[in-house]
């Protein structure tokens, strides 16, 4: 039996939960509380974060291996764009980049009053410039790296929905409408949908 702990909202549960979905492996999804993590959680991953899965004793608690170990099961689709090592190469380097330096953007502008050294258009600006860059490669195919998704658009559309949804006004004006585009789609998305539905809530009392 296979088991994730994930948290609804979290960016990094998302895209383990879609690339799981995609897998058809059978998963039983456990919504954790953030603040009261289970214990049984905690002893498989001591460090405390979402996603973790137990995928028959193995223990995964990254995002991006999970999504390896998904795609791994059954990636009908290409995700992992497996005979062209140039696109492989650029899908690590855009997961890199937006792991590593658009997520730190994210946080400044979304909690920009917490950061007060500068004001939230510095932040947003800072941020903007990966929206550029995806734009580009959007304005040559229909997904970032393909004609069809690859999991280079899984591991960056929860971020990337995110820094649209602080402010939408100002994302809908912006002249990214490739990106706009994709990730009207990628949102409305069968596989997404899907993985945003609410559980019904365990009741304790059955
Ligand atoms: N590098 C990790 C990051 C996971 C992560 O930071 N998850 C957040 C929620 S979005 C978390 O669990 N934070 C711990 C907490 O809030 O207590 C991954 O890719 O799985």
């Amino acid at each position: 039996m296979n088991t994730l702990y994930s948290f609804r909202r979290c960016p990094y549960a998302m895209r383990a939960r879609m690339a799981l979905r995609y897998s058809a492996v059978p998963v039983q999804i456990v919504e954790v509380s953030l603040k009261a993590k289970p214990a049984d959680m905690l002893a498989l991953s001591a460090k405390g974060t979402v996603p973790v899965l137990n995928a028959d004793g193995q223990v995964i608690d990254e995002s991006l291996q999970i999504i390896d170990w998904a795609l791994a099961q059954n990636d009908p689709q290409d995700w992992r764009l497996k005979d062209d090592p140039a696109a492989q190469s650029l899908a690590a380097a855009l997961i890199e980049e937006n792991d590593q330096v658009f997520k730190v953007h994210l946080n400044h502008y979304k909690y920009a009053e917490r950061y007060p050294q500068f004001p939230m258009p510095h932040y947003r600006a800072e941020g903007e410039v990966f929206l550029r860059r995806l734009d580009g490669l959007l304005q040559q195919q229909r997904y970032l790296l393909a004609d069809h998704p690859s999991l280079a658009d899984i591991a960056l559309m929860p971020f990337i929905r995110q820094f649209a949804h602080v402010d939408r006004d100002w994302f809908g004006q912006t002249p990214y409408q490739h990106l706009q585009g994709w990730l009207d789609g990628m949102i409305e998305s069968a596989l997404f949908t899907q993985i945003m539905a609410k559980q019904p809530d365990s009741h304790p009392y059955g």
